[in-house]
C-alpha cells in the first residue's frame, strides 16, 4: 500500500539537538479508563513476528518513526535510519535478551512494528488492544497518532484504539524501554534480572458499546459461607446485567446506577480449598455483552496470630518462585507452569509465593484448578523513590492492574505491597496508602509485605506491620547471618500480634555435577546444612504460620558474578535446567511430610 512519505529530516537540527524531545509523550499515561474483563471473550491474536529495532539513542522518538508508512525501499525520498516495513523481525512475546546475543545485557528502547487489516478484527463498536505485559515502559502509536503510555513492567492493560482504526492496513507501533531509573517500581537495584520486550500476549478485543468493564465474584467473609458477592462495572446506558452460575441455580439481576452494581446472593458453595479446589462457572449478560468466569469461594482470614481458610487453621508449607526461565526468560509456557507447580506439590507445598512482581495470569488460573495457594506481589522492592508522587500512581496502578486481573482466583489469598524497603516516614505512608488501596479494591484477600527485622535489637522493626495482616520476613541465618537461635529471640522479642510468614530463607549451591565447589561456600552440602539447621529450629517456632523458603529454582540475577553464580542467583532448591535437584530439597521436602503429617492428624 502505498503511503504518505515520512520526512524525519524536514527539521533536522531540531532532531539533533533537542533532547526534550520526550515532552510530546509524557502525558497521557495508560491507566484504568480502559480497562475490560476479558473472561470467556474472544480475541484477535498479534502475536507472531513483528519487525523489531533496538534503539540505544530514541532515534525512533526522535525520527518520529511511528509515521512511517511501507513504501518500497527503492521509492522512498528522503534518507532514513530505520525501515520497519523491512526489517528483522522478533516472536512476540519474548525478551530481546535471547533473541539476540547481542542484546543480552541492552538496557535501552526497542521498537515493535506489526501490521495489521481492519477486516481481520471481528465488527463491533469499539477495539481495545491488550498488552499482557511489556517492560517496562510502552509507549503505544497506531498510524502515527500517539495513543499513550503505560508504566510497569508485568500488569497488562488496555488501549482504545476504535477512534485510530482505518479501513485497510493498520500500523501499530510499540516502543518499549527497559531503563532502570530512579521514579520507577521497582527503581535501579534488584536482585533479579532486568527483562525488556513485548513479553506476554498481545490481542485486541472487538467489543459493543455496551460493555462489562468489570465483574468481582467473591465468597462474604463473614464467617457463614453463605452469601455471594457481585459487583460489577459496565460502559454505556444499561440499567442491569444478570448474573448466573448453573451449578448452584442462582440467577440474579443486577441494577446499575452510573455504570456500577452489587448484590449479595444467598448460597451455599463447595467450598474451594486445597483438597478440594472446586470451581463453578458464572456468567454475566449487560445487552449483547456476555462474560463468564470460572471462579472458587473461600474464606481466608486472620485471627489473631492464625491464618484460617474457610475457618479452619492453616499452615503454609510454601516456596518462592520467580518468573524465569534460561531459555524463554520471562515468557510464562503452560507446561513451564505445570512443572512448577509440580515441583512445589513434589516438595510437599500448599502454597507459593510469587515473587516479586505479578506473573503471568495463567499462574494463577492453573492454581485454581490445582489448589494451591498463591502470594501475588508488586514491585516495591528494596529503594524506592517513596517520595515522588509520579512513582505512587504507577505503584498504585500496577496494584489495580493486579487486583482487578486476579481478584476472581480463588487461589489467591494474599496481596504483598512490597519486599525489604527501608522504614522511613514517606515509605510508611506510600505503603500503607497501596495497603488500603488493596483492601478497598478487595476486602476478601489478606495484605502483606516482607518486612524488617533489627538483627542488633533481635525484634521485627518495621511500622508496615501495624497495617498489613500478615507479616512476611526474610530470613537468611545460615547463609548471611550466622546465628540460627535468633530466629526463636526475634519471636519473644517482638511478640507479634498477627500471623508471621518466613517468605525467604535459604543458600546459594551448585551441585559438584554442574561444577560446583565440594564443600564452603557455593557447595551443595554447605546449603544442605543450613536448611538442616534452619528445619532444627522451625520446628521450634510458634509465632510462624507459614515458610516460603527462597527459591524454587537458580534464577538469572546480573548483580551475582562469582565463580558460581555467573549471572545466576543460585539458591534454587532446583538448579536452573529445572530438572536437577539439589540436597536441600530433600530436607525441605521432609519437613513438610512432618508438617502435613501433624495438621492431618
Ligand atoms: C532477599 C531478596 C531476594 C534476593 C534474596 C537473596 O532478601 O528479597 O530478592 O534474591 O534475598 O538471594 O539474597
Amino acid at each position: 500500500m502505498a503511503g504518505r512519505e515520512h520526512d524525519p529530516v524536514g527539521d533536522g537540527h531540531e532532531i539533533l539537538h533537542n533532547e526534550d524531545f520526550e515532552a510530546a509523550y509524557r502525558a497521557k499515561i495508560i491507566g484504568q479508563d480502559t480497562w475490560l474483563f476479558t473472561g470467556g471473550r474472544n480475541a484477535s491474536s498479534l502475536d507472531g513476528k513483528w519487525s523489531f529495532v533496538h534503539d540505544l539513542h530514541f532515534n525512533g522518538l526522535r525520527s518520529r518513526w511511528f509515521e512511517m508508512e511501507p513504501i518500497a525501499p527503492e521509492d522512498r525520498v528522503f534518507p532514513y535510519d530505520w525501515d520497519p516495513f523491512n526489517s528483522d523481525t522478533v516472536q512476540v512475546p519474548s525478551n530481546w535478551q535471547l533473541q539476540d546475543p547481542h542484546l543480552y545485557l541492552f538496557e535501552g528502547a526497542a521498537w515493535y512494528v506489526r501490521s495489521f487489516n481492519r477486516s481481520d478484527l471481528p465488527v463491533g463498536e469499539r477495539h481495545l488492544l491488550r498488552i499482557g505485559a511489556a517492560a517496562y515502559e510502552c509507549k503505544v502509536f497506531l498510524n502515527g497518532t500517539y495513543l499513550g503510555r503505560h508504566q510497569g513492567a508485568s500488569t497488562p492493560f488496555f488501549v482504545d484504539l476504535t477512534e485510530t482504526l482505518r479501513e485497510g492496513e493498520n500500523h501499530l507501533f510499540l516502543c518499549v524501554d527497559n531503563l532502570r531509573t530512579l521514579d520507577r517500581v521497582p527503581m535501579r537495584h534488584t536482585d533479579w534480572f532486568n527483562y525488556g520486550g513485548v513479553y506476554r500476549e498481545v490481542e485486541v478485543f472487538t467489543v459493543p458499546s455496551e460493555a462489562v468493564r468489570d465483574m468481582f465474584v467473591s465468597l462474604v467473609p463473614d464467617g457463614t459461607f453463605s452469601k455471594i458477592r457481585v459487583e460489577i462495572e459496565c460502559d454505556g446506558q444499561g440499567s442491569e446485567a444478570e448474573f448466573h452460575i448453573p451449578e448452584l441455580g442462582v440467577s440474579a439481576s443486577i441494577q446499575l446506577q452510573e455504570g456500577r452494581g452489587e448484590i449479595e446472593i444467598e448460597a451455599r458453595p463447595e467450598l474451594w480449598s486445597p483438597e478440594t479446589p472446586k470451581l463453578y462457572d458464572v456468567s454475566l449478560a449487560y445487552g449483547i455483552d456476555r462474560v463468564t468466569d470460572r471462579v472458587g469461594f473461600r474464606e481466608i482470614r486472620r485471627e489473631g496470630t492464625e491464618l484460617l481458610l474457610n475457618g479452619k487453621p492453616l499452615f503454609l508449607r510454601g516456596v518462592a518462585v520467580h518468573e524465569d526461565d534460561e531459555t524463554l526468560g520471562k515468557v510464562s509456557s503452560k507446561a513451564d507452569l505445570e512443572r512448577r507447580f509440580n515441583h512445589a506439590r513434589e516438595l510437599g507445598c500448599n502454597f507459593v509465593r510469587l515473587a516479586h512482581y505479578p506473573h503471568h495470569e495463567d499462574a494463577a488460573i492453573l492454581a485454581d484448578e490445582l489448589g494451591i495457594l498463591l502470594w501475588e506481589e508488586l514491585p516495591v522492592y528494596w529503594a524506592i523513590d517513596f517520595l515522588n508522587p509520579d512513582t505512587f500512581v504507577d505503584a498504585e496502578n500496577q496494584l489495580c492492574e493486579l487486583v482487578r486481573r486476579d481478584r476472581n482466583r480463588a487461589s489467591v489469598i494474599i496481596w504483598s505491597v512490597g519486599n525489604e524497603n527501608p522504614d522511613s516516614d514517606p515509605r510508611f505512608d506510600f505503603m500503607s496508602k497501596l495497603a488500603n488501596k488493596a483492601r478497598a479494591l478487595d476486602p476478601t484477600r489478606l495484605i502483606s509485605a516482607a518486612c524488617l527485622v533489627d538483627l542488633e535489637k533481635l525484634q521485627i522493626a518495621d511500622r508496615l506491620a501495624s497495617v498489613i495482616d500478615v507479616i512476611g520476613i526474610n530470613e537468611y541465618f545460615g547463609w548471611y547471618f550466622p546465628n540460627y537461635e535468633e530466629l526463636i529471640a526475634i519471636g519473644s522479642n517482638s511478640s507479634p500480634d498477627r500471623p508471621v510468614v518466613i517468605t525467604e530463607t535459604g543458600a546459594d549451591a551448585v551441585t559438584p555435577a554442574m561444577g560446583g565447589p565440594e564443600r564452603g561456600r557455593f557447595s551443595e552440602d554447605y546449603m544442605a546444612d543450613v536448611y538442616r539447621n534452619q528445619v532444627a529450629i522451625l520446628r521450634k517456632l510458634d509465632y510462624v504460620k507459614g515458610i516460603s523458603p527462597w527459591v524454587l529454582y537458580d534464577f538469572r540475577a546480573e548483580r551475582r558474578q562469582n565463580a558460581w553464580q555467573k549471572g545466576w542467583n543460585r539458591k534454587g532448591l532446583i538448579a536452573q535446567d529445572k530438572t536437577t535437584k539439589k540436597a536441600a530439597f530433600g530436607i525441605m521436602q521432609d519437613f513438610y511430610r512432618e508438617i502435613a503429617a501433624k495438621s492431618d492428624g
